[in-house]
């Protein structure tokens, strides 16, 4: 079983993760183990002081070694010596599928979640075996990304998720984006389904879902293309979009 240990001063932001969905579903399964660890329980002071001022000056407050240390030691202890002690911060490697299946696969997770202007690189550079970034915009800490890295990585252990097909067909599994989806009805407020998915020709169907995958990469996220991994339809859909590779994007509505 996949055992996560998440070390944070807001235990019960990561809590509340666990009260429903997937990764809560797994949890009663039996499939995964998550436990929030206060990191103030790591703390010898009457004040559980986890933070201090930087050496050297500048803003904010850093995330002392000690309660760091001695909850990792404590959840080696516990569990055995971890697969990889992930901190999430800024600084790190944008989270990817790939790096999501490579976790999957592992026996032991402890994820770190950074606070303030981030924590003594003695920590790093001691227990750290990947530093992890979900992208580049400013967050408060490193606990919402802890939680996106545990959702990525839970739904790919197997028996979470109950239809295999939908996880092997993943679109950041080949490297595409996803066709647009419809439900019924088949009209909605005068708005109807394309033609093409009611029509039950299922080739024409296949070339139209494919069409329309290619070209929502090319116009959204063009670096993924070239590297994607393309089926026999979405080659032939390329090669008809590439004689149209000056078409406009569609206009939306804001
Ligand atoms: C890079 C900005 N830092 C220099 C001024 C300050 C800083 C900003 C935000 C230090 C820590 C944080 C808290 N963010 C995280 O801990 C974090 C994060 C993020 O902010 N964005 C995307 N991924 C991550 S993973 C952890």
């Amino acid at each position: 079983m996949l055992t996560i240990d998440v070390v944070t001063i807001f235990p019960a932001m990561v809590e509340a993760v666990l009260v429903d969905g997937v990764v809560a579903r797994a949890r009663t399964k039996g499939l995964v183990d998550v436990q929030a660890r206060d990191l103030r329980d790591y703390t010898d002071d009457k004040h559980r002081v986890v933070d201090d001022v930087p050496f050297g000056g500048g803003p904010g407050m850093v995330l002392k070694p000690e309660p760091l240390f001695r909850a990792v030691e404590a959840i080696t202890a516990e569990r055995g010596t971890p697969s990889a002690v992930v901190l999430l911060t800024p600084q790190g490697k944008p989270l990817t599928h790939a790096m999501a299946a490579r976790f999957s696969g592992m026996e032991r997770l402890v994820l770190l979640c950074g606070r303030y202007e981030g924590i003594d690189e003695r920590v790093t550079d001691a227990f750290v075996t990947d530093e992890v970034s979900i992208g580049d915009y400013v967050l408060t800490g490193g606990e919402l990304p802890a939680l996106v890295l545990m959702d990525a990585v839970v739904r790919l252990v197997p028996g979470v998720v109950g239809d295999e097909s939908s996880v092997a067909g993943d679109s950041f599994v080949r490297g595409l984006l996803d066709h647009p989806q419809y439900t019924r009805p088949a009209v909605f407020r005068d708005r109807a389904v394309p033609d093409v998915l009611v029509s039950g020709h299922h080739g024409e169907i296949e070339r139209w879902r494919a069409r329309q995958r290619v070209e929502r990469t090319r116009d959204r996220r063009p670096e993924l293309l070239d590297a994607a991994d393309l089926t026999s339809e979405e080659r032939a859909a390329r090669e008809l979009l590439e004689g149209d590779a000056s078409a406009s994007p569609k206009r939306r509505r804001s």
